[in-house]
Order: structure tokens, then C-alpha cells, then sequence
């Protein structure tokens, strides 16, 4: 065995060389990968072996580049001379996969005459989803060997396809059994050595871009069908034309030079940027200080839920579908009946949805009338109605019934968990665990950590929510938590605009525009503007209080501040235009002409300062928790990184506090700028440096 450098080696098995990267966690390829790579195949192929391997130890092959370099000065061997080496071996390379050959990774396997891969691995190029496009040649070689269809589609959705999936396109050649990869890899290399068969680059192999060749609709058929997923962002449409440049350009190096154009335009650019903040931002909010990776956890091997409603059903369904057993209890048979039923139909109605798989899920659940049958939970989540003397009076027997060390969790998404878990004598055990509606859907869990709670219970929350397909993030005991508490300050703001001047459109429009999937008048007209409306209290004293009574309840009665056509296609209202009109003279004022500009940035700042004064509190462990939440709760655009980190993008908390500043001077302390607000930009500093 030849030691190469610190993460590569070199040996030989007979005939064939074998060199093996081991550089945990996902052997990136990090400078010293690159060297590694560069001088294991150069000695490979000065050595007497006939033909060469190349395996990665450890839980994957090549997962990409090493995001962490990127920006950074560029040093080692460059990846092109990397794939220069392998692809013009005179001896046949073949590539060994397991686990997930991704981007960079799949882009030196592509650099390989041969890829052998085990049944469990994925091949995938993910860049769209950090803002860039495969920048070493993946968007000239992959239309090449799996055609142009598929290129497409699996360059801009990041898909990582199972290797089964990937034989039948041409990307893999063989599977590996299980288990025995180093062993079929070689036995391959063998195989194709005795066939001596000339070497084929996948760059000179241009049959597969053939079918596409002088049909430019193909590509813009494409860009039609997926318009709505892509609004926004730039990359996707980056990744289309390096495909577009693969199939017209008279030479694969022609395409090349375009891939390298548009890569480096992505990635000097801001959206880039944010995307790649984001992928570390996610796994950031893994990392709680105090909560260290090793701290024990407990089993959660069954779980009670509270409630049949839609919340109390989709957080059901979130645990059937890891496997885990849940007796859902009800106060009446109907609500459960009800509630049961409702689960069926999601699950029915689920995209691809297996009638046994439905079963299964469903064997899962077992509703009750009786909170007793929670006595052997490990874990409890109540969801239901949201009134503190509710909620104590449902912790009050839940610590009466569950066993000693079940976890006691409520679904709130405002009261005050401290006050909640006062009623146990146990609130060690009490945590929140904030789901977002529809909660079998959205990705988002707050995990909120009241005075008493346990470090294992909270490890144990966190461990599950990923088990669970969550994104977890832990916020402290505040009205709102993290994600309520900053959307209350756009909606105020949103409210006021137009009762200055603003039409709940512009409002829309400009929020829209900026990357969110819907505006909050939209947003309300959809979830009914009669939530938590009482007509026999109505006043008339609000735009919805009108607009209620006379029953303009949103899409589902075909008008609210909108008008609806018959296929709820929204068109602005002149009813709802003159509710706001007369509510502006009443109030003696003249509506006035309010700028886009103005919309954007009343919403967007007091969001900001909202964030600061959360961090303040120490309610989030850091400005990039903040941005998680938003992402994934929220439909803050991914390529504007999150609330803290578009502060930084648009000049950081001096930048914010002059706004807030300037606001507060017209418009009053909605816009008092937090105190940690003025620290951070007394230092010059940046949102993203704020630690505690
Ligand atoms: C590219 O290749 C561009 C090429 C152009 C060439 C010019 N770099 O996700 P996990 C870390 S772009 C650096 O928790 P999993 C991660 O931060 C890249 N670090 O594990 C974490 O560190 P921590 C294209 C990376 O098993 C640890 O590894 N490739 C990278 O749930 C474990 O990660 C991608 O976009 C990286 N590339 O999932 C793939 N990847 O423990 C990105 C991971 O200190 N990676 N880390 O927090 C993934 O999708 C997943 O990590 C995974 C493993 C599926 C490989």
C-alpha cells in the first residue's frame, strides 16, 4: 500500500490499481482530495496495473466539492486536472459508488470510462440547490450519457437518483452487490481489460444530444412546465442553457466554456450566496451549545396525540409514516371519526399513494375517547384549543397518567409554556413542539425550550424531528416564538399600509415579487377571513369585520379582499377598494400614493429588528436559526437566505438601523429599533457575527 497524502492511497489488487479516498464526513473534495486524486492516478497509471479503481471508504463516495473553499483562494491541484488525468488514462477507470456520488463527486465519476455501483447508492448533480449549476463539466457530460430529458430534469431539481435509476439511463454500468463493492469494482476492471475494447470519453459520446438537435422547443417546453417552481431563481434557467449550449455548441469544449461563464456569473452572485449560507444555516440549527451530540436521549417508541383535528391528525400522520405507533384520543366518537377519516383521505390522496402502504399507516393509529391510553406513551403532544386554562387542565392529567419519563409536549403556538408546565410536577418533561399546518407537509418544527426542560428531552426532540422528516429549530419561551412573533410585525404593517393607501394587491404584489409564494391578503383570503372572526361581535370595525358581514369570507365564498372567477383565479376588488376608501375618510385622512418601495421595506425591516430582538432575549441561539425558520415555515425565498442574512445583504445593522431610525421619526415606536440593533451597528458589525 502507498500512503499518497493524509486521505488517499494507492494499492494494487493484481492487475488492477486501486486508489481509495478516505476523507470524512463526505470525502469532499477539499485541495487535499484534489492532490490526492491527482497524484494516486498519476502513479496508477505509471504502475504496471492494467486498469484502475477508484472507492471512497467511510459512509460515501465523493459527496461534491468542499463547499467550506468555496470564495476562498484556490489552491492544490485543480478538479480539471483531476478529471484530465482520469479521463485521458490509457488504462480504463472505473468508478466504485456507494452512498451518494453528488455534484463535483459525480462530476469525476463522469471522468471515468466505467461507473459500478451498489443497489443503496444515489447519483445526483444537487448544485441548483446551493444557486450554481455543475461547474466541472456535469452539464456537457451528463446530457451526453443519460440524454437531454433527463439532464434536465435532474440538473434542476438536484434529484438524486437510486442507482437502479441511474443504470437505466446509462449514468451506472453495472451494480455491485451490496456489501461488495471493492470486490465487483475489480472483478469489472477485469472483465473490461480482457475485452480490450477501445477507451470512450463520455465527452466524445454525442449520440444522446441527437434526439435534441434542432428542436429549441424542447427546452422551452420545459421552462413552461416548471415556471411557477423556478420563479425567482436564476440557477435553474443557468442549468438549461449550459444543456442548451450542449447540444448546439460545435464542440464539447465550446459547451464548456459556456458552463464556466454562467458557473462563475452564479457564483460571484448574491442568490449563490444566500443558498449556500442556507445548506450550512440547516445544519447549523442542529447545534445547540449546551445540548451536546452525545447527550443521551430517550426511546420514543409510541406516541399519544391530543386532538383529531387537522393539526392533532397531520402530526399523527407524520409519525405513522416513520413506523411509530399513535393513539390519537378525542373527547367525542364524531371528532375522531372524523378526524380518522380525514387522515385516510390525505393519505388516499397523496401523490403515488399504494393502497397497502395506506393500511399500513393506518394500522398505525388507533383512536380512543379515553386519555388513559396514554398511560404507556413515550412521548404525548396535545393540539388542542388554544386557551391557556385549557391547556393547564390537559397537562394536569397528562401528569396524573402518562409514566414516569414520558415527554409531555404541546403544540402551542403562542401561550406561555412555562405557565403550562407549572401545573406538572414534572416540567423536566415539558417541551413545545410547534408544528406548522398542514403539519404532515410542511418541514418546519419549532422546538421550544421552557426554564425547566430537560437537555435529554430536548436532544430527544431534536433526534425525533429529524426521524420524522423535520426541520428542527429550538427557540426559547416568548409570544410567538421565533417564527409568530417576526410575522406579526409584517402583518401590522401590511394592515396599516392600507389604511394609508395601499390596496391589499400592491401589498401582495410587492411581497410576491420579492419571492414569497403568496402576499398576507391573499394569504388570509385563502385560509378564510372568518378564522377567529365572531359575527355577533363584529363592529364593523376592521376591513374584515366589513368584509365579513358581508360575507366576502375569502376563495371559499368566491370574494374576500379579492374577487374570485370560477376557477378562483384572483382579480382585484373595486368593493373592497371603496371599504378601504371609506375607512380612510372616515378616519380623517387622504389616501396617499405609497411606493413599492415603501411596502417592501415597512414589511421587510421591522421583520429584521424583530430577529435582533429575539437574539437579544437569547429566544434563538443565532441569526441563522432565525432564517431556518423563515425558510421553511414561512416561504422566505431561499435566495434571499432568511431575514438576517437579506439584513447583511442590504448593508447590515447600520444599514437597518437608519431605516428603523428614519421610520420612527414619521411613524412611532412600531420601528424602535432593538438595543442589540444599535450595538451591532455602533461595532460595524454584521448580523452574522452576532454570537452569545
Ligand atoms: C459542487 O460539487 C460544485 C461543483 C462545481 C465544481 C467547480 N462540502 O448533510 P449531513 C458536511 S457543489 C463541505 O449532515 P447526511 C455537512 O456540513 C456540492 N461539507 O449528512 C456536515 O457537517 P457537520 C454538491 C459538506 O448524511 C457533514 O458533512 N454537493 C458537504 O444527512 C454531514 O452532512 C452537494 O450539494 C460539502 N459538499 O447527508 C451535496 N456536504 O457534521 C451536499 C456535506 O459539521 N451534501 N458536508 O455539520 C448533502 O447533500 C449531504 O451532506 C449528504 C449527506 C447527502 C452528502
Amino acid at each position: 500500500m502507498t500512503e499518497i497524502n493524509s486521505v488517499t492511497t494507492l494499492t494494487q489488487d493484481g492487475d488492477v490499481a486501486i486508489v481509495t479516498l478516505n476523507s470524512p464526513p463526505v470525502n469532499a473534495l477539499s485541495a487535499n482530495v484534489r492532490d490526492g486524486l491527482f497524484e494516486g492516478f498519476k502513479q496508477a497509471i505509471a504502475s504496471d496495473a492494467k486498469a484502475v479503481v477508484l472507492i471512497c471508504d467511510g459512509r460515501t463516495f465523493i459527496a461534491g466539492a468542499d463547499i467550506t473553499e468555496f470564495g476562498g483562494a484556490s489552491k492544490g491541484a485543480s478538479l480539471f486536472d483531476v478529471q484530465n488525468m482520469m479521463e485521458g488514462s490509457p488504462k480504463p477507470v472505473i468508478a466504485a459508488i456507494h452512498g451518494t456520488a453528488l455534484g463535483g463527486g459525480l462530476e469525476v465519476a463522469l471522468c471515468a470510462h466505467y461507473r459500478v455501483a451498489v443497489p443503496s447508492a444515489r447519483l445526483g448533480l444537487p448544485e441548483v440547490n446551493l444557486g450554481l449549476l455543475p461547474g466541472a463539466g456535469g452539464t456537457q457530460r451528463l446530457p451526453r450519457i443519460a440524454g437531454v430529458e433527463k439532464a434536465l430534469e435532474m440538473m434542476t431539481s438536484g434529484r438524486h437518483a437510486p442507482a437502479k435509476e441511474a443504470l437505466e439511463m446509462g449514468l451506472v454500468d453495472e451494480l455491485a452487490p451490496e456489501g461488495q463493492l471493492k470486490e465487483a469494482a475489480v472483478a469489472f476492471a477485469r472483465k473490461v481489460v480482457a475485452e480490450n475494447k477501445p477507451l470512450v470519453k463520455v465527452r466524445d459520446n454525442n449520440s444522446k444530444l441527437e434526439a435534441a438537435k434542432g428542436h429549441p422547443e424542447i427546452f422551452e417546453n420545459f421552462r413552461k412546465a416548471n415556471a411557477r417552481k423556478f420563479r425567482g431563481f436564476l440557477a435553474p434557467e443557468y442549468n438549461i442553457r449550459c444543456i442548451e449550449a450542449a447540444v448546439n455548441s460545435p464542440s464539447f469544449d465550446e459547451g464548456l466554456n459556456v458552463e464556466r461563464k454562467l458557473f462563475m456569473e452564479l457564483m460571484t452572485g448574491s442568490q449563490s450566496a444566500a443558498q449556500r449560507y442556507y445548506f450550512f444555516a440547516e445544519r447549523q440549527a442542529q447545534k445547540i451549545p449546551d445540548v451536546p451530540d452525545d447527550t443521551p436521549t430517550r426511546a420514543i417508541n409510541k406516541v399519544g396525540i391530543l386532538g383529531a383535528g387537522t393539526m392533532g391528525g397531520g402530526i399523527a400522520m407524520n409519525f405513522a409514516n416513520a413506523g411509530i405507533p399513535v393513539t390519537i384520543v378525542e373527547l367525542k366518537q364524531d371528532a375522531l371519526d372524523r378526524g380518522l377519516a380525514t387522515i385516510r383521505k390525505n393519505y388516499e390522496r397523496s401523490r403515488g399513494a399504494k393502497p397497502e402502504e395506506t393500511e399500513k399507516r393506518m394500522s398505525l393509529l388507533t383512536g380512543s375517547l379515553d386519555m388513559d391510553d396514554f398511560k404507556d406513551c413515550d412521548l404525548v403532544i396535545e393540539a388542542v384549543f388554544e386557551r391557556m386554562d385549557i391547556k393547564k387542565d390537559v397537562f394536569t392529567k397528562l401528569d396524573a397518567i402518562c409514566k414516569p419519563g414520558a415527554i409531555l409536549a404541546t403544540n402551542t403556538s403562542a401561550l406561555n409554556i412555562d405557565e403550562i408546565a407549572s401545573v406538572t410536577k414534572r416540567p423536566e418533561d415539558v417541551i413545545g413542539l410547534h408544528f406548522f399546518s398542514p403539519a404532515n407537509v410542511m418541514k418546519l418544527l419549532e422546538v421550544i425550550r421552557a426554564d425547566h426542560t430537560a437537555k435529554d428531552v430536548i436532544a430527544t426532540s431534536m433526534k425525533l424531528a429529524k426521524k420524522i422528516g423535520k426541520i428542527a429549530v429550538l427557540a426559547g419561551v416568548c409570544p410567538g416564538f421565533i417564527g409568530n412573533r417576526i410575522l406579526a410585525q409584517r402583518q401590522r404593517e401590511a394592515q396599516k399600509l392600507v389604511f394609508e393607501g395601499a390596496m391589499p394587491w400592491d401589498v401582495d404584489r410587492v411581497l410576491y415579487d420579492f419571492g414569497f409564494p403568496m402576499g398576507p391578503f391573499a394569504m388570509s383570503d385563502l385560509a378564510g377571513l372568518d378564522i377567529g372572526w365572531v359575527k355577533e361581535k363584529s363592529k364593523g370595525e376592521t376591513i374584515r369585520d366589513v368584509l365579513c358581514e358581508m360575507d366576502r369570507r375569502g376563495q371559499k365564498t368566491g370574494a374576500g379582499y379579492y374577487d374570485y372567477d370560477e376557477n378562483r383565479n384572483a382579480k382585484p376588488s373595486p368593493v373592497t377598494e371603496k371599504i378601504i376608501n371609506d375607512f380612510i375618510v372616515k378616519s380623517g385622512r387622504n389616501p396617499r400614493k405609497v411606493s413599492d418601495e415603501e411596502i417592501l421595506e415597512r414589511c421587510i425591516y421591522p421583520m429584521i429588528n424583530e430577529g435582533v430582538k429575539i437574539l437579544e432575549e437569547g429566544k434563538a441561539i443565532r441569526p441563522s436559526d432565525i432564517d431556518v425558520v423563515w425558510v421553511n415555515g414561512y416561504g422566505w425565498p431561499v435566495y434571499r437566505g432568511g431575514p438576517m442574512f437579506y439584513g447583511d445583504l442590504v448593508g447590515g445593522p447600520a444599514k437597518v438601523l437608519e431605516k428603523m431610525k428614519a421610520f420612527q421619526a414619521t411613524m412611532g415606536d412600531d420601528f424602535k429599533p432593538a438595543a442589540l440593533l444599535e450595538q451591532l451597528a455602533a461595532e460595524g458589525k454584521k448580523f452574522a457575527d452576532f454570537k452569545r
